[in-house]
């Protein structure tokens, strides 16, 4: 009889033992209840209208999963984005997600997370750390693609060109994951005709003012361009203002290719003013509430979770546009 106690009173030992693991964070009465997890969650800023649904899927998602939700936004500036990580160390909040401006100057306040002992989740965007014990994982989409698919769609379109065909490059913000990749990706692509050459690549932030204003002034500069490589709909859009304001038709006198597929991007397209966009899902909400939910049970997640996307021709993008989500 006393044996069995002694047996009975291990396996409880035991069972306890393992559940206070499953918490993670040292607690050991079981996973978390949902209304108990606190996530901090550092945003890039409000620079288009792709951030603009990412930002509305994020809360909406945590509010129906009823997770508590520190929201921060960053105005494009990496210093407010450390500001309001350390501030969530700081809370001890059970995960800090965020979306890094730019790749580099992560890593002093990554280990500091790391030290508290807080989980971090990368959402949309990289960071280029040596060190990937830094983050749990990086939940986003595979930006070098999207490039490729933009350039392999201008080789096959200007297939027979016997002139050189002039390339304008938008490029997002400098430094940034998506700016990098977009510009290697479709670099790697257009390599397959010398006859396709980027004659100017600038920066225009990812915003439609900022994508006018470097057309605006290109346009001057090089009126031979053929083709336009706006790296997120917003630049497009800003750009085709700038073309119209020239006296040129974009999406036949110059060709249009962007990045992202958000409501207006896919009208311009639906329009013919934009021929070919690439598809980037702002939608990872769902994505990031399952990641917070086995982290904060103490389960492991894949180091790298990648989005899926397709691509969008004028036709294409008319006829998804009645159900597009953002
Ligand atoms: O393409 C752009 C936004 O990081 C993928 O950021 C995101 C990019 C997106 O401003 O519109």
């Amino acid at each position: 009889m006393k044996k069995l106690l002694t047996i009975a009173a291990a396996g409880v030992a035991i069972a306890i033992a393992l559940s206070g693991c499953a918490a993670g964070g040292g607690d050991s009465s079981g996973p978390k209840d949902a209304k108990d997890i606190v996530v901090g969650f550092a945003q890039v800023g409000a620079e288009s209208g792709w951030r603009t649904a990412n930002t509305k899927d994020i809360k909406s998602s945590f509010k129906e999963a009823g997770i508590q939700l520190k929201f921060s936004d960053a105005q494009q500036k990496q210093e407010n984005q450390i500001k309001a990580i350390r501030s969530y160390i700081q809370q001890r909040v059970d995960v800090i997600a965020f979306s890094p401006v730019v790749e580099s100057g992560w890593d002093t306040v990554l280990k500091e997370a790391k030290n508290a002992k807080i989980p971090v989740v990368l959402t949309d965007r990289a960071v280029d750390s040596k060190d990937t014990s830094l983050y749990e994982t990086f939940l986003g989409s595979d930006f070098v693609k999207e490039g490729k698919s933009a350039g392999e769609w201008a080789v096959n379109e200007f297939k027979d060109a016997t002139d050189t065909v002039p390339i304008i490059q938008l490029e997002g913000t400098t430094g940034s994951a998506p700016a990098l990749d977009r510009t290697s990706g479709f670099a790697d692509a257009i390599a397959a005709n010398p006859k396709l050459k980027i004659v100017a690549s600038q920066t225009g932030d990812f915003t439609r003012s900022g994508g006018k204003q470097v057309m605006e002034a290109l346009l001057k500069s090089h009126p031979e361009v053929k083709l336009v490589w706006a790296q997120n709909d917003d630049m497009g859009l800003g750009a085709i203002e700038a073309i119209e304001a020239a006296g040129k038709v974009p999406g036949k006198d110059i060709k249009i290719i962007t990045a992202d597929g958000t409501h207006d991007g896919m009208q311009a397209a639906a329009d013919g003013k934009i021929n070919f966009i690439v598809e980037c899902n702002p939608l990872m909400g769902k994505q990031l509430i399952d990641i917070v939910k086995k982290i904060t049970a103490g389960d492991s997640v894949p180091k790298r979770i990648v989005t899926d996307e397709t691509t969008f021709t004028s036709a294409q993008a008319k006829e998804a546009l009645p159900t597009r989500k953002y």
